[in-house]
């Protein structure tokens, strides 16, 4: 470079060669910016045609929200047009076993964990009255993931100790969605118990089933280790580690197991209305001895067919449905399956033999055949 600028006639060679590669660079830069700046268009072109407005039906008369406790569910919605539908539900503290003999003080949305089930129709109005216990030792609010809106409702729901707050939102969107407390600090409050599903049907309802089941799954954090007996406060050290003690349906080891095992009979249709609390981990769910028919993935309103275990993320939700062809026990799991045998991830389904499928269900599973000595000529070298 230093020899060829000793000439004055090359040295403007260079810069000539030099401005016109710079010319060219900076119409090539233009030219992409324009595809760029055409590409946006055509997005948002598309996005505006895509999500029309929706239209608000007009609302008639008024009724109250039947809420249930884990695993019911209330019952389908026969309405066929918007109504407004009030919602009370009151936030307590309740110590309660996790598993046997290991007690937790869970802070609810009506007195279990998960929180009451809720359900209504999509275009309805909900009109929420959230009531905070004077006995809570903190104030509590609601983010209900079906609200748009800002935080879901958070806001205009915070309450402290002893008083009620009334929000209202339209149900415009049909799904499986998570309700959750979000008062700072919110991951203490959704560890401890704070969240929930509510259900807003489709305007032309759901197919008709035997059985709605409601299982919500979760991870606690204790001082002490799994299974150690008495009364455990909650371990921020391990929620922010992510190192769960115990992951749970329904709020303990115990809700679906034993005499709380969810029962059916052969041949009967259940839909299973599922969501995960988190606060921190994934749900793989997964039921043993089952092929799930219908899959809503995430609470949405596509289904996936004939899935064996379905990602639930924290905060989310879906809805598996099925025929218990087959009697016999079906085991619910997370199949990250440590958290199922050794940290309470199980629940049963009792399914009961009805006479004339018995022949029927033996066509599909033969149940044990042979078990007999058998001598291998296998030579197994190490
Ligand atoms: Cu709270």
């Amino acid at each position: 470079m230093k020899a060829l600028l000793t000439s004055p006639r090359t040295a403007w060679i260079v810069v000539g060669v030099m401005a016109a590669i710079l010319v060219v660079a900076v119409t090539t830069l233009q030219a992409r910016s324009a595809t760029a700046s055409a590409g946006t268009a055509a997005v948002n072109h598309i996005s505006t045609n895509t999500i029309p407005m929706a239209e608000l039906p007009s609302i008639r008369g008024e009724e109250m929200a039947v809420l249930t406790a884990p695993p019911h569910v209330p019952a389908p919605i026969t309405r066929n047009y918007a109504t407004k539908v009030k919602v009370e539900l009151e936030m307590f503290e309740k110590t309660m076993e996790i598993a046997p003999g290991v007690e937790y003080n869970f802070w609810t949305f009506g007195g279990t964990v998960p929180g009451s089930f809720i359900r209504v129709r999509e275009g309805d109005l909900v009109e929420f009255t959230l009531r905070n216990h004077h006995s809570s030792t903190v104030p509590h609010n609601i983010d209900l993931h079906a609200v748009t809106g800002p935080g879901g409702g958070a806001e205009a729901s915070l309450v402290v100790p002893g008083h009620e707050g009334v929000f209202s939102f339209r149900a415009t969107k049909p799904g499986l969605y998570v309700y959750h407390c979000a008062t700072a600090p919110v991951a203490l409050h959704v560890a401890n118990g704070m969240y929930g599903l509510i259900l807003v049907e489709p305007k032309e309802g759901l197919p008709e089933v035997d059985h709605e089941f409601y299982v919500m799954q979760s991870d606690f954090y204790t001082e002490g280790a799994h299974g150690e007996q008495g009364f455990q406060p909650f371990s921020m050290e391990k929620a922010i580690a992510e190192q769960a003690d115990y992951v749970v349906f329904n709020g303990s080891t115990t809700a679906l197991t034993g005499d709380n095992a969810l029962k059916v009979r052969q041949g009967e249709t259940v839909r299973m209305y599922l969501g995960n609390g988190g606060p921190n981990l994934m749900s793989n769910f997964h039921i043993i001895g089952a092929v799930l028919d219908n899959v809503y993935l995430e609470g949405g309103t596509v289904a996936q067919n004939n899935v064996q275990t379905t990602l639930i993320p924290a905060g989310g939700s879906a809805i598996a449905e099925f025929r218990a062809d087959v009697a016999g026990d079906l085991i619910l799991v997370d199949h990250a399956i440590f958290r199922a045998f050794h940290k309470g991830a199980i629940g049963m389904m009792h399914v009961e033999e009805v006479p004339e499928l018995a022949e029927r269900g033996r066509q599909i599973f033969s149940g044990p055949q042979a078990n007999r000595p058998y001598t291998s000529s296998a030579v197994i070298e190490d």
